[in-house]
């Protein structure tokens, strides 16, 4: 760990996070898998897009049945990205550029094949050994659980023939929950945090959290013993690494998201889920409603914690947390081609899923962007990567990032056939049209266009840290929102209309300041006591900051 690479502990509000998988972005082995020296080689390209934090999707040893979320060993890598040594230098690489590495902790369950499990199924019934997982000898217990993994699973309950006994699963009948109330686990669960500490990372991804304890009568999820495990870990982790940051992945409402900070004293960050899919909606509604009313019932969170707000990622794009109605509105809207709905979700990636609309695209980049909480971008959607929907469970949304309009998109110089994922070859978002070699020679590319909204993003950081409150624009399909940090004021407006709207916003407040807008620094009328009315084209925005004569 480089001890010249230093942090200050809110560092994550100012973040800009890129998440990927090691497997999918530049494979320097030429066994058809990306590695850690690919990431190192590629880091370069990161930090001149603007990004400050790099989160790794799991790379431990794995069948891989999940993607790498079915862990065999908590303390290694994968063989077919590298060594340990490997990902030390990636690490010591990234902070060398400012680049912070966040890294997954899966510590809902382990793969079947983990020596845990393997020991556990073979221990005495009651054993130390035996209670690492949720045991029962029926699947009476924890009725009426919901199933998250609806498309191949038929209960969270699995028999074991050599335990002879059934096993609790929240997911993959492969992947068994660990027991939370068999306190060495815990223990075994704080040794990897250290480890990974030790080896200089800055943070985890606390994967499937709400899920770690189950009760009888109960939904098994957000329960209190569940927050009194994530409150050891983050007092834990603050007693040694006060700069590590905790990163809850709970997919859950607003009101049980909110928990998960505790009150500052569990995870530093979690997802915005439930805003997520109202973006969408928002955004085929053609109405500022779902977005607004999802914020409204946004409980506020302690000055120390931050919400991760993202367009997409690694899974399908979930509707767990809409209701049915709202997910039927978002199948009919956004899932018509067969095969682009998986599990209560829709694996498509960002372009795709607005017909590669490139203003829609950057309109939603832009509300990522100014929205309060750290931005999360999801490898590919950069540059507009597109999927493929008739791939197994998310597959589609995995494949190897697209370099250039060469073998194998750049990723690989390994026979195809060998890759560990065929690159998207379609003729709209093919590797020889959609690739990075092509953006960063088109000044008016996707790519260039992002790496200008971060950089501009990352210049006001009321951005990460501000207030937030929406105005009425006297148009529905008008979103607008001030944002206020210290001495900083922006007005965000935005259309979310394919045609030109105005808007009408009463700035009464702000009489006397001139609007500049932030990306041409063009200083708009002066704001005066009658309603500023504002033109927007079609999926149009603008974000200004409000400067104050003198
Ligand atoms: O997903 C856990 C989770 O909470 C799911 O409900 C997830 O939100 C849903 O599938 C749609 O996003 C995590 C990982 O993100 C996922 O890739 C793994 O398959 C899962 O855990 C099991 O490890």
């Amino acid at each position: 760990m480089d001890p010249s690479y230093t942090r200050d502990f809110l560092w994550y509000k100012d973040a800009i996070i890129y998440e990927t998988h090691v497997k999918a972005f530049l494979d320097t082995s030429g066994d058809g898998v990306g590695d850690f020296a690919g990431l190192i080689e590629k880091l370069d390209y990161l930090e001149d897009l603007g990004i400050t934090c790099l989160w790794l999707l799991p790379f431990f040893p794995s069948p891989l049945r999940d993607d790498g979320y079915d862990v065999v060993d908590y303390t290694g890598v994968h063989p077919s990205y590298g060594t340990l040594k490997d990902f030390r230098r990636l690490v010591d690489e990234a902070h060398r550029r400012d680049i912070a590495v966040i890294i997954e902790l899966v510590v809902n369950h382990t793969s079947d094949q983990h020596p845990w499990f393997q020991l556990a199924r073979s221990a005495p019934a009651g054993s130390p050994e035996r209670d690492f997982y949720v045991w029962s000898d029926s699947e009476a217990k924890y009725k009426g659980v919901r199933i998250i993994f609806t498309d191949t699973e038929r209960s969270n309950w699995t028999w074991d023939p050599v335990a002879g006994a059934y096993y609790w699963h929240r997911f993959f009948s492969h992947q068994p929950d660990l027991n939370f109330d068999n306190p060495r686990v815990l223990d075994a669960i704080l040794e990897v945090l250290r480890y990974w500490l030790e080896m200089g990372i800055d943070g985890f991804r606390l994967d499937a959290i709400p899920y770690l304890v189950e009760r009888d009568g109960t939904s098994c999820e957000n329960l209190p013993e569940t927050h009194e495990v994530i409150r050891r870990i983050r007092a834990d982790v603050e007693r040694t690494y006060p700069g590590c940051m905790l990163l809850a992945e709970a997919n859950q409402w607003p009101a049980d998201v909110r928990p998960y900070f505790g009150d500052g004293d569990e995870c530093h960050m979690a997802f915005h889920f439930p805003l997520m899919p109202r973006i969408f909606m928002a955004l085929r509604r053609e109405d500022v409603e779902p977005i607004q009313d999802i914020m409204q019932r946004t409980p506020a969170i302690p000055e120390s914690c931050q919400w991760g707000l993202f367009l997409r990622n690694h899974d399908e794009l979930t509707l767990e947390m809409v209701t049915d109605m709202e997910r039927d509105y978002m199948v009919l809207a956004y899932a018509r081609e067969p095969g682009t709905v998986l599990n209560v979700g829709i694996r498509r990636r960002l372009a795709p899923l607005v017909d590669n609309g490139r203003h829609r695209i950057e309109l939603l980049n832009s509300l990522l962007f100014s929205f309060p909480g750290t931005p999360i971008i999801y490898y590919g959607d950069e540059i507009g990567m597109g999927d493929d929907v008739r791939r197994p469970d998310r597959d589609g949304v995995r494949t190897p990032m697209q370099w250039s309009s060469g073998v194998n998109a750049g990723f690989s110089r390994a026979d195809p056939a060998a890759l560990y994922s065929r690159p998207i070859d379609d003729p709209v978002y093919g590797y020889p049209a959609v690739n990075v070699q092509a953006q960063l020679r088109d000044p008016s590319s996707l790519l260039h266009w992002m790496r200008n909204m971060i950089r501009l993003r990352k210049q006001f950081r009321v951005f990460g840290r501000g207030s937030m409150e929406f105005l009425s624009a006297g148009n529905r399909k008008v979103l607008a929102y001030v944002r206020r940090w210290e001495e900083d004021t922006i007005l965000c407006v935005a259309n979310l209309s394919r045609h030109p709207q105005p808007a009408e916003l009463d700035l009464s407040e702000f009489a006397g300041a001139t609007p500049v807008e932030m990306l041409g620094y063009t200083p708009f009328r002066v704001i005066g006591r009658d309603p500023y009315v504002l033109t927007l084209g079609g999926y149009g925005f603008y974000w200004f900051e409000l400067r104050q004569r003198g």
